[in-house]
């Protein structure tokens, strides 16, 4: 019948118009933490007339940059809104009064707002006020490019995500020494994404400074804070770092009492001695810091990660692996610190496997649920 062709063509432009929110939402990627990516699109008569995404905390959400954007348009326009709008005085104040008084008449909304203190309380607002309100529409892409966020907001506690890389047959690779480079930007990407990355000393001071840092400073993106692992080895009670002026900020943990950084690199850096380095005072402390995301990065000295990586496994720290299968066949790594972890008693179920393009290597992405 008729009405089920019209209707069908409503739900694609609805599909259309959130896709299009998601894309701007991206814009602020790496930036917005501890706040959502959220992007905003206001359609009249099938015409945009109104676009807005969130950029950082603080600043105004994306419903407020689309009204802006519309102006006198927005009336009995729809806003397409990738997250569900606020209906608080955070930072910044209720998006549901901004549309209920720019008179809009219906809002799409992606995803409902884990945030407990909105969680379904802005889409009654707005139902409220008369407006028609959908939900749920390309929900799983809305959900997508905020998983830290999501998974903070339900925990309390940081996404954890281990990376590795594998050699075509299966052994893990440690970067050095075999050719590892960023897989065509992916990494720096991965890094934008994280609000931390935790690195052994070993690895920061043969690679990480040349290879991965400043490619990100040239783009002017976001860097995560380093947190570096330093195990006190008996050579020296200097911390090995390359300082260079990229180096952003860093929380250096060491179990050596007497540990300095080199003297160029002591503005800025903290050290914190331990008797051992476990995950759980590292993730202590990006919980102090209302961190979102934290990338366990396995490259350098590989056994340095040992202790960390059979920690992050065995109480189910670990939420989500990145493995990059490089184009390099080798014999079994003795340094590899998942070997110990072989004889684990229990399987642990992978969950949304999706392979993600690279010109250079395979790169696989899922979840562990444990
Ligand atoms: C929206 N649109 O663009 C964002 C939202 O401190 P505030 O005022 O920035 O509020 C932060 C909270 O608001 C955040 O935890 C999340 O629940 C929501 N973020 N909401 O309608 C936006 N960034
Ligand atoms: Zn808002």
């Amino acid at each position: 019948s008729s009405s089920y062709v019209v209707r069908a063509q409503k739900n694609d432009d609805d599909g259309f118009y959130m896709r299009k929110s998601v894309e701007l939402a991206r814009k602020g990627l790496g930036y917005t933490s501890p706040n959502p990516l959220v992007g905003c699109v206001i359609v009249k008569n099938g015409e945009v007339v109104g676009q807005g995404f969130h950029p950082k905390p603080g600043q105004p959400h994306a419903e407020v940059f689309a009204l802006r954007d519309a102006g006198d348009l927005a009336e009995n326009a729809t806003a397409y809104v990738s997250l569900e709008p606020c209906n608080h005085f955070g930072r910044t104040p209720p998006c549901t009064e901004a549309l209920i008084k720019a008179n809009v008449k219906k809002v799409v909304v992606g995803m409902v707002d884990p945030n407990p203190i909105v969680a379904s309380k802005g889409v009654d607002r707005l139902r409220g006020a008369g407006i028609e309100v959908v939900v749920g529409v390309e929900e799983e892409l809305c959900k997508s490019i905020n998983e830290a966020y999501i998974h903070h907001m339900l925990t309390g506690k940081p996404l954890l995500t281990l990376r590795y890389s594998l050699s075509v047959n299966g052994n893990l690779l440690d970067s050095l020494g075999n050719g590892v480079t960023d897989s065509g930007g992916y990494y720096s990407r991965l890094l934008q994404e994280y609000d931390a990355v935790i690195l052994s000393s070993s690895l920061f001071r043969e690679s990480l400074s040349a290879d991965l840092v400043p490619s990100s400073q040239e783009s002017g993106a976001n860097q995560p804070i380093q947190i570096i692992m330093h195990k006190d080895h008996g050579f020296s009670n200097q911390i090995p770092l390359v300082i260079n002026e990229v180096t952003g900020k860093m929380i250096i943990f060491t179990d050596c009492r007497t540990a300095t950084a080199p003297e160029e690199a002591q503005q800025g850096i903290e050290i914190v001695s331990l008797d051992q380095i476990n995950l759980d005072v590292i993730l202590d402390y990006c919980n102090r810091q209302g961190l979102c995301s934290v990338l366990l990065d396995m490259r350098g000295n590989l056994n340095e990660y040992e202790e960390l990586v059979k920690e992050g496994i065995e109480k189910k720290y670990i939420n989500k692996f990145v493995t990059e299968i490089l184009p390099v066949w080798n014999g079994c790594n003795q340094n590899d610190p998942l070997l110990p972890l072989k004889n684990l008693d229990h399987r642990v179920k992978v969950a949304n496997l999706r392979s993600v393009a690279s010109a250079q290597s395979v790169i696989i992405e899922g979840y562990l649920n444990f």
